[in-house]
């Protein structure tokens, strides 16, 4: 029987500072995302691209007495409600939300969705923690915010950036390697569990997966799956804005996928893949490829 999945684009590139990964649900649905998921027997319907300003109408150095210094804060809260309703809709429809990025700030729209009517824990597959809040931040982009925006941390407590109440203790940051001093501080201060690439290393990919699938279902509905393309080294996805040398193998990624795959995964989005600086789209397609080791695909 086939599943019936919503394909949701949003090409956003104001949280970010290199323009390019607004292109990247394009290059993604041309790295051939349709045909890999009904090979997986799944329905899939695309819904097309969210519109997103551009940034020539929008303010670089906007600053809201609610959220402090943050780049087009304006322009991405609008983007990320918009997406949030999206993403709650084909729940409430029974089809599986796929989010195809755009930069990293849009995951405050697709877990607040995904968690709007249920207790939903969060894998976050990266390089960075994005946990930085306006206060703390060094660049005043947002998709170096995400996980503190939709936790309610800072500035973000008690605004509709974190309406949909995740818990920091069903949170889960996977192959960690580029924090800020404030983040690292921060952190400290939660429930929120950072896997490092130093625990992997040490522990393997397997055991560090399960673990933080272990933190995101326990006691919730399900799991969303957060996949930024900078998780993997450079090598394997040369095509994001914000690279960071030592990052998981080609192997490591699809069997933490191949792992998540087997739990309750209800939602999904992969970001930050940017065609500009990418080789072939090589980096559309991994996406494409881990998107569907996620949604259950084997090799054999
Ligand atoms: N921590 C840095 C900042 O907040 O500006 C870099 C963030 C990069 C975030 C990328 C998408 O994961
Ligand atoms: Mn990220
Ligand atoms: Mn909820
Ligand atoms: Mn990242």
């Amino acid at each position: 029987m086939t599943r019936p999945l919503r394909i949701i684009g949003v090409p956003m590139d104001l949280g970010a500072d290199r323009r390019g990964v607004d292109m990247g649900p394009s290059a993604i649905r041309y790295a051939g995302l349709d045909r890999q998921l009904t090979d997986l027997d799944y329905d899939p319907t695309d819904v097309g691209d969210l519109t997103v300003a551009r940034p020539e109408v929008g303010d670089p150095d906007a600053v809201t007495p609610e959220t402090g210094r943050a780049k087009y804060v304006a322009e991405v809260r609008d983007v990320c409600t918009r997406l949030a309703d999206e993403v709650a809709d084909t729940l409430e429809e029974g089809a599986f939300p796929l989010v195809l990025g755009g930069d990293h700030s849009i995951a405050i729209g697709s877990v607040n969705g995904s968690a709007r009517d249920a207790d939903v824990g969060v894998v976050w597959f990266d390089a960075h923690a994005d946990f930085n809040t306006p206060a703390t931040t060094p660049s005043g982009n947002v998709h170096g915010m995400p996980v503190a925006a939709f936790l309610g941390e800072g500035e973000f407590a008690d605004t509709d950036w974190a309406e949909a109440g995740v818990k920091e203790e069903n949170v889960a940051l996977v192959g960690i390697r580029s924090i800020d001093e404030t983040e690292r501080e921060a952190l400290r201060d939660t429930d929120v569990s950072v896997f490092t690439m130093s625990d992997i290393d040490e522990r393997g990919i397997t055991e560090v997966t399960e673990d933080a699938l272990d933190v995101a279902s326990d006691g919730t509905d399900g799991i969303h799956v957060s996949l930024d393309l900078d998780w993997l080294d450079p090598n394997e996805a040369p095509g994001v804005g914000t690279p960071v040398r030592g990052g998981v193998t080609y192997r490591e990624a699809h069997a933490a996928l191949e792992r998540t795959a087997r739990r309750d995964v209800r939602s999904m989005e992969v970001v930050e893949v940017n065609p500009i600086l990418d080789r072939s789209n090589r980096t559309a397609e991994l996406a494409v490829e881990l998107a569907a080791s996620g949604l259950g695909k084997r090799i054999i």
